[in-house]
């Protein structure tokens, strides 16, 4: 990208993000004097209209439990919700409905795993395999789950770009590892995992492989079915969709195999005190009420992200991300945590003498809005001794122009306390 750069003549054809805007309302709106720039999409993304109007419509038209009722507004109810289950099928490109549980995000969704097929299937000595770049979301139920059966947990280290050094993980790969458990994109580098080349390699070792795909559903397109994970977990409310539901996907096999990790209402095909029998997948594993809302949600904001296109996200967000890299190295001082070769939507980065949080307070008086701290990924943060970092993540209805605000709030930061 040429030094002469601006922010107008970088917009891709590819996206009318003024147009795209629109839909966003939360986005049109004054924060301490200043328009609002939200940058702290990897937290939680902002929601389109057609999102709050498809929870607005199943609140004031169709509220109902579901599975449950013969009457008319629960049969709507479990029509849009098991509909919204297709929609997630189609997303990721699963081969069968049955293979789509919905749970909380993708927190939820590494826990069930590992403590529904984990427990069954792991003793003392096996080895589970993680990163050093996981979230904690994909750290803790591990460890938990290591101290309930005796399991070892190694971890593939990270080099100083904030790669994972492949060639380790070759290393430490063996026939005891029963589990691979893997970020597809990392929260806090934006570094971007070759997941296809992890998961080929496990299953030569008979491992199965689980994908933490929270920061990938919303910027690049996932094929299940093509990668041949075993498991892949997502949130909804990093996809423009509501907080509380995401999904977990799993190999229709491995879901059949393992045993429900709750018990109640809706996961069972008879109770007696003798003997109680499970429901079918996907049932079994939702046990319980599910959030319907959510749910419905979920499709809409599936629905809204399909008709943007991941293909012109993914390329739009790249020329955004070259942007704001090229433009955050001219600030005097300023270092980058993450500058992986493939990285999405992440601009992770401290600033000499600057702690992160007053960066995050300056930006704010400003309008802007980032996150500031160790971001769930406290490893990445002793990896590159820093006690935190300040990320600006972004989505396809940000801009250029908004970069070019990023930088001077950024510039004046590091005035103030120079
Ligand atoms: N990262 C962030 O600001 P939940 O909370 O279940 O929706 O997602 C957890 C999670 C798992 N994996 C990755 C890679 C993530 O980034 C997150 C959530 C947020 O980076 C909140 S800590």
């Amino acid at each position: 990208m040429s030094e002469a750069s601006t922010a107008n003549d970088l917009k891709t054809p590819l996206l009318d993000v003024e147009r795209i805007r629109q839909d966003f309302p939360i986005l049109h709106q004054e924060v301490n004097g200043k328009p609002l720039i939200y940058l702290d999409n990897a937290a939680t993304s902002q929601k389109p209209i057609q999102v709050i109007e498809a929870l607005d419509k199943y609140y004031q038209q169709n509220n109902a439990n579901i599975h449950r009722g013969v009457h008319t507004l629960s049969e709507r109810a479990t029509a849009d919700y098991e509909q919204a289950r297709g929609k997630v099928r189609n997303f990721i490109n699963a081969s069968s409905e049955k293979e789509i549980i919905f749970v909380r995000g993708a927190t939820e969704g590494i826990n069930l795993i590992a403590q529904s097929y984990g427990r069954t299937n792991l003793k003392a000595g096996d080895e589970i395999i993680i990163s050093e770049m996981e979230h904690h979301s994909n750290i803790v139920p591990w460890q938990m789950l290591c101290e309930q059966t005796g399991a070892i947990l190694k971890i593939i280290p990270i080099n100083d770009d904030g790669e994972l050094m492949v060639e380790e993980f070759e290393k430490i790969l063996s026939p005891k590892t029963k589990i691979v458990s893997v970020v597809h994109i990392s929260n806090a580098l934006g570094t971007i995992n070759p997941v296809q080349h992890i998961i080929d390699r496990a299953h030569e070792h008979n491992a199965i492989v689980i994908i933490d795909g929270a920061q990938a559903t919303p910027h690049t397109a996932v094929d299940v079915q093509a990668l041949d994970c075993d498991f892949y977990v997502f949130s909804g409310h990093k996809l423009f969709g509501p907080t509380g539901i995401g999904a977990l996907y799993g190999k229709t096999a491995l879901l059949e195999a393992m045993p429900p990790w709750q018990g109640g209402g809706d996961m069972i095909k008879m109770v007696s005190f003798e003997k109680t029998m499970y429901a079918d997948l996907p049932y079994k594993f939702e046990a319980g009420t599910p959030h319907i809302a959510g749910v419905i949600g979920l499709g809409a904001a599936i629905d809204y992200v399909n008709s943007v296109g991941l293909d012109a996200i993914a390329a739009y967000e790249q020329e955004l991300l070259e942007y704001a890299t090229e433009k955050a190295l001219e600030v005097k001082g300023l270092r980058l945590i993450g500058t992986a070769e493939q990285k999405a939507s992440i601009l992770s980065f401290v600033i000499d003498s600057v702690h992160p949080h007053d960066i995050g307070t300056i930006l704010d008086h400003e309008g802007i809005a980032i996150r500031t701290g160790h971001h769930c990924a406290m490893p990445v943060m002793t990896h590159f001794n820093v006690p935190a970092t300040a990320r600006a993540s972004f989505a396809f209805y940000n801009t250029f122009t908004e970069v070019d605000v990023l930088i001077q709030a950024l510039e004046k930061a590091r005035k103030v306390f120079s």
